[in-house]
């Protein structure tokens, strides 16, 4: 059961990324980010880096991580 947390559209987390500066860099960390398990929707905001991620469940931290990283970028 999900607890109160998880709206209909399951979780919502937002993560700082270092380093987008562009359209580019924005599309290479949503595609990186969307091949993760579980991941339905990536919004990434060059403006102020931000990128936000919703999925079924709660992402590990490290996973998510590690997807910036092999794109390319860094978690702030
Ligand atoms: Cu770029």
């Amino acid at each position: 059961m999900p607890c109160c947390s998880h709206d209909s559209y399951g979780h919502k987390a937002t993560y700082t990324v270092e380093g987008i500066t562009c359209q580019h860099c924005a599309m290479r960390v949503k595609t990186a980010l969307e091949t993760l398990d579980g991941v339905n929707e990536v919004q990434v905001c060059v403006q102020t880096g931000t990128v936000t991620v919703q999925s079924d469940a709660e992402l590990c931290q490290g996973e998510v991580a590690t997807a910036v990283q092999e794109a390319g970028y860094k978690l702030a």
